[in-house]
């Protein structure tokens, strides 16, 4: 999943820790909102609701038609303006490749939203059509269930789901701790490269 270019979508700004928009972006998406409210019912259908995605991401016809039945839970025709922020955060957390951050932060909404049969869990078949929200590679899911399907039901249930957005995140952060760490090894010994230069022009002079 992808925002084009231009769309006013990119002038919003992404809180990195609560995956959320501040007050005032949140406003500005409200008003967005009624703008594409044309029938001014407080809710986009799914001809609106398409036209938006469409506009705004690379989704495919049928991968928006499923976020639209994500959204609309009830079966009621319509995506009133909470489940268009939550769809919004979900966006701008992919394109700030924060998606795991959000799947950690929102973890009881986005479990809700990923079991599309209401069963209360989450297989590999819901994983499978609805990866592409958050990000999550094909090669990745039978190590998912290999590890966190403690019941061995082949399904996660909401606490499985919870240690799986927990490893998610502990895995991210050891990264980008290791990737601090490189960095400041690489400044140490630039550093340290520049010092032995700069002695051995004084000691030639
Ligand atoms: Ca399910
Ligand atoms: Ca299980």
């Amino acid at each position: 999943m992808k925002l084009k270019p231009k769309c006013f979508l990119h002038f919003l700004c992404l809180d990195k820790i609560y995956c959320l928009l501040s007050v005032r972006n949140a406003r500005a998406l409200a008003s967005y909102f009624q703008l594409l409210d044309v029938h001014k019912n407080n809710s986009l259908n799914d001809l609106q609701f398409y036209n938006f995605l469409h506009y705004v991401t690379d989704l495919s016809k049928a991968q928006i038609m499923l976020v639209f039945d994500l959204l609309d839970w009830d079966g009621k025709g319509e995506v009133n303006f909470d489940e268009f922020y939550m769809l919004v955060c979900i966006i701008m957390s992919h394109e700030n490749h924060l998606e795991k951050q959000f799947m950690y932060r929102h973890c009881h909404p986005v479990f809700e939203l990923l079991d599309i049969d209401g069963g209360h869990t989450v297989g590999p078949a819901e994983f499978q059509s609805t990866r592409f929200l958050f990000n999550i590679k094909k090669t990745e899911l039978s190590q998912i269930f290999k590890d966190f399907d403690i019941s061995g039901d082949e399904q996660l249930n909401y606490k499985e789901f919870r240690m799986f957005t927990i490893f998610c995140i502990d895995r991210q952060q050891r990264k980008a701790r290791e990737k601090l760490r490189k960095q400041i090894a690489k400044a140490e010994a630039a550093a340290a490269e520049a010092e032995s230069l700069s002695e051995f022009s004084f000691s030639d002079l």
